[in-house]
């Protein structure tokens, strides 16, 4: 910590010593449904982000047994949509997995089908497992399987289900609830029908926008969204494989690359971006940290995370959050082996409402000295002293 940022006041930050007088004042004030903003200055306005949520993993191995014991605890019709929500310890009371990001496991039994809605909320899905998973967005049929992701914009009709006989489908959901709830902007409708008359082409949007090439009429797309709504594993995995030939990638992520509407080449929705991402064997990343929050699940392969100076061992399935200015890094653990992390993140809004940082961990070499307590502070540098 910086010795003059220890001391607010000598920055001109407040530090009024309470009396009787002006604890009577507040008394007052707050009668007035008013305060005295030098109370909560340092509070309200922080040196650095402050984030409520602390980095956690969630082991697969251990969620799925619970995930598929919901299948016969409760009816999809009963509940709507059958999730078990991912929970950050310190984000409970807007059920976020960190941020304003919320994640859930969701599992569809076989020839289950939920019914259509739409709401406020963007939505994502990557499949863990289950080859049945089909979904129908804004009256296009798609079908998903393992390693697959697809969106659900904000506002668009989406059912989806399972039509496979014989083993449950289990996908991960991801969406910006959180936002949408802090901005007091959230809408629910239940489609008039229950369901909507999907057209017959299957994945009509990966034969139209999956090939890397822009079709005739697509200038005429201008919603905010991604009309591309599926990204298979398999293309998305060669991508990253032939991207790894050819490049270096990034010192903090290795081979990492956007998933991006082909209209424009920006994010898949306006307020989530996502990104897979590929470790060579043995690569050990440098650490860096950002404004913006992140969830990851490990598509392929196993390694280990340092965030906030907390070492977790991950290996594929599991699901992992990295809160907004955390330290991070990873390291593939496998020597021969590739390791793939699936990621979504609200860059987007960070971008958009121009509060994008970065910064490179400037010790040891880039890498954190790791503490394992949850709550460790990163030694502070002087662009980031913490607040006295
Ligand atoms: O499928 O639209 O996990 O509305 C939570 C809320 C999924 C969905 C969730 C939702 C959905």
């Amino acid at each position: 910590m910086n010795s003059a940022q220890q001391d607010d006041g000598m920055l001109g930050r407040a530090r009024v010593t309470d009396t009787p007088e002006l604890t009577a004042y507040y008394a007052e004030l707050g009668a007035h449904d008013a305060g005295a903003l030098w109370t909560v200055a340092n509070d309200i306005e922080p040196w650095y982000p402050q984030p409520a949520s602390v980095p956690v993993l969630w082991r697969y191995r251990e969620l799925r047994p619970l995930v598929r014991r919901a299948l016969d605890l409760v009816r999809a019709d009963d509940a709507g949509r059958r999730v078990v929500m991912l929970v950050n310890p310190g984000r409970k009371d807007v059920s976020a997995a960190v941020g304003l990001l919320y994640t859930g496991l969701q599992i569809m039994g076989p020839g289950e089908a939920m019914t259509a809605h739409r709401h406020q909320a963007a939505a994502l899905r990557f499949v863990h497992e289950g080859t049945g998973a089909w979904t129908v967005v804004d009256g296009q049929k798609l079908r998903v399987g393992p390693g697959d992701f697809a969106i659900t914009p904000n506002g668009t009709w989406h059912e989806h289900g399972n039509e496979a006989d014989d083993e449950p489908v289990i996908w991960q959901d991801g969406l910006d609830i959180p936002l949408v709830n802090a901005l007091d902007a959230g809408f629910y409708e239940v489609h008039p029908d229950l369901h909507q008359t999907p057209g017959k082409v299957i994945n009509s949007s990966v034969l139209t926008y999956g090939a890397n090439l822009l079709p005739h009429g697509a200038e005429k797309w201008t919603r905010p969204y991604s009309p591309l709504l599926a990204f298979p594993w398999d293309p998305t995995y060669e991508a990253l494989r032939g991207l790894a030939r050819a490049t270096e990638g990034s010192p903090y992520d290795g081979v990492i690359a956007e998933y991006t509407n082909p209209v424009t080449g920006g994010s898949v929705m306006p307020t989530m971006g996502a990104h897979m991402q590929l470790l060579r064997p043995d690569q050990a990343t440098s650490a860096h940290r950002h404004t913006g929050s992140v969830i990851y699940t490990v598509a392929k392969g196993r390694g280990a995370s340092v965030i906030a100076g907390r070492r977790f061992e991950w290996t594929k399935g599991d699901m992992f959050c990295v809160p907004s200015w955390a330290w991070h890094e990873h390291h593939n653990l496998d020597a021969s082996e590739d390791a793939c992390l699936f990621s979504f993140n609200d860059f987007p809004v960070m971008r958009s409402l121009g509060f994008h940082r970065e910064e490179a961990y400037p010790d040891h070499g880039g890498h954190q000295p790791v503490t394992g307590t949850p709550t460790a502070t990163p030694p502070a540098t002087a662009a980031t002293a913490a607040t006295a």
